[in-house]
C-alpha cells in the first residue's frame, strides 16, 4: 500500500466512524422529563409510565429520563414551565398550578369551588375549555400532549377542625407559589404563606405553618399526619390537573412518527394515572382516618359558606384567565 493510499484508507475510516456516531445519536435520543413529585406518588408514576411506554414502542430510539423532586429547577417548581420553554428541560409532567404564573389561563383550575367533581373536571379538560387551555400553552412555546391528575385538593391543619370560613381565621397556611392562592386564603381570613413543596415539609414539621392543602394521595404518601396535621377537611375546593408537555423546538425536531408516539403514550399514561388516582382515594382516606386524623366533611350549607366567602377571588381572576375560557368551562360544567 502506498502512503497516499493508506492515508486515503485511514481518512475513509475516520469518516466511517463519524458517520456511525451521527447515525447512533440520531437513533438513540434521550429527553429529560421534569416532575415535582417522585414515583412514590401517582404524579411521578405517570411520568414513569410514559417513559416505559416510549421505551417499549420506540425500539430504544427514544428514551425519556425522569428527573423528580423539581431537581432540574433546584426545587423551585414555579420555574418549571420557563425552564421547559427555554429548553433547559425537554419535557415535563407538571401541575397547572406551578405553570400558572407563566400561563394565566391555567388559573382556571385554581378558581375556588368552581370545578366541583370528577365529571366536571373531565367535561372541562375534554371539551372546548381544555382545547383553549392547550392553545394557550402552545402559544407560549410549549407543546401540550395530554392530561393527568394530581387530584382534588383538601385542606389540613394542626389546630382544629375546619367546617366554616371562621375556622381558618388567622391560620398560617402554606400555599403554592401562585398569587391566586394568596387571594383565596386571604379571602377566607387565613394567613397564607407561599413556598415550594421542598420547603413546605420542614415548615410543617417545625410548626412555622399551621396548615397546608394538597390532594389525598400527597397527604397519604408524604405522611403529612406525622408532621402534626391532625385535622383534614374534604372540601374539593379545586382539582389539580397535570399536563404532559414537550419543549417546542424539541417537538419540531422529532420525526412525525416520534411525535405521534410521544402523544399517544402520554395520553395512555395520563388516562391510566387519572383512573388510578381516583380509584385509590377511598383506600387512602381510610388509611388516613386509621392513623387518627380527624376528617371533616361539609354539609351543603357549610360548603355554600365557603363558596360565598371566596366569590371575590372568582371576580378578580375570571378576567385574567379570560372570559372565553371561563365561559367554555362553565358551559361544560353545567352540561355534564
Ligand atoms: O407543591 C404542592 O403542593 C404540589 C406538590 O401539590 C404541587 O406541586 C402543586
Amino acid at each position: 500500500m502506498t502512503l497516499t493510499r493508506s492515508i486515503a484508507h485511514f481518512t475513509a475510516g475516520l469518516a466511517g466512524v463519524a458517520l456511525l456516531s451521527v447515525s447512533l445519536s440520531a437513533q438513540a435520543r434521550e429527553l429529560s422529563v421534569s416532575t415535582v413529585l417522585s414515583d412514590a406518588f401517582p404524579w411521578g408514576q405517570a411520568a414513569e409510565k410514559w417513559a416505559e411506554l416510549v421505551e417499549e414502542r420506540s425500539d430504544g430510539e427514544l428514551t425519556l429520563r425522569v428527573y423528580p423532586n423539581s431537581q432540574l429547577v433546584s426545587g423551585d417548581q414555579t420555574r418549571e414551565f420557563s425552564a421547559m420553554r427555554s429548553g433547559l428541560i425537554d419535557a415535563a409532567v407538571g401541575s397547572t398550578i406551578n405553570w400558572s404564573p407563566q400561563v394565566p389561563e391555567l388559573n382556571l383550575f385554581s378558581l375556588p369551588f368552581f370545578i366541583p367533581d370528577e365529571a366536571a373536571v373531565d367535561a372541562v379538560t375534554g371539551g372546548e375549555a381544555g382545547e383553549l387551555v392547550f392553545e394557550a400553552i402552545e402559544s407560549r412555546g410549549v407543546m401540550p400532549l395530554a392530561w393527568g391528575e394530581n387530584g382534588f385538593r383538601q385542606v389540613s391543619n394542626s389546630r382544629g377542625a375546619i367546617s366554616q370560613p371562621a375556622d381558618l381565621d388567622g391560620l398560617k397556611i402554606r400555599v403554592v407559589g401562585s398569587p391566586l392562592f394568596q387571594d383565596t386564603f386571604s379571602a377566607l381570613g387565613a394567613d397564607p404563606t407561599q413556598m415550594s413543596w421542598t420547603d413546605a415539609q420542614p415548615a410543617l414539621t417545625t410548626g412555622a405553618v399551621d396548615g397546608q392543602e394538597n390532594p389525598l394521595s400527597v397527604f397519604d404518601v408524604a405522611r403529612i399526619d406525622q408532621v402534626g396535621q391532625e385535622h383534614l377537611t374534604l372540601w374539593n375546593y379545586m382539582n389539580d390537573p397535570l399536563i404532559f408537555a414537550v419543549n417546542q423546538q424539541v417537538w419540531q425536531s422529532l420525526s412525525e412518527e416520534h411525535q405521534t408516539l410521544l402523544r399517544e403514550t402520554a395520553m395512555e399514561a395520563g388516562e391510566w394515572e387519572i383512573a388510578m388516582t381516583r380509584e385509590e382515594e377511598g383506600e387512602r382516606l381510610a388509611a388516613i382516618r386509621e392513623r387518627g386524623v380527624t376528617v371533616t366533611e361539609l354539609s351543603d350549607e357549610q360548603y355554600q359558606a365557603f363558596v360565598e366567602a371566596t366569590q371575590s377571588v372568582y371576580e378578580k381572576w375570571a378576567p385574567r384567565i379570560g372570559e372565553e375560557v371561563v365561559n367554555a368551562a362553565q358551559a361544560a360544567i353545567d352540561a355534564r
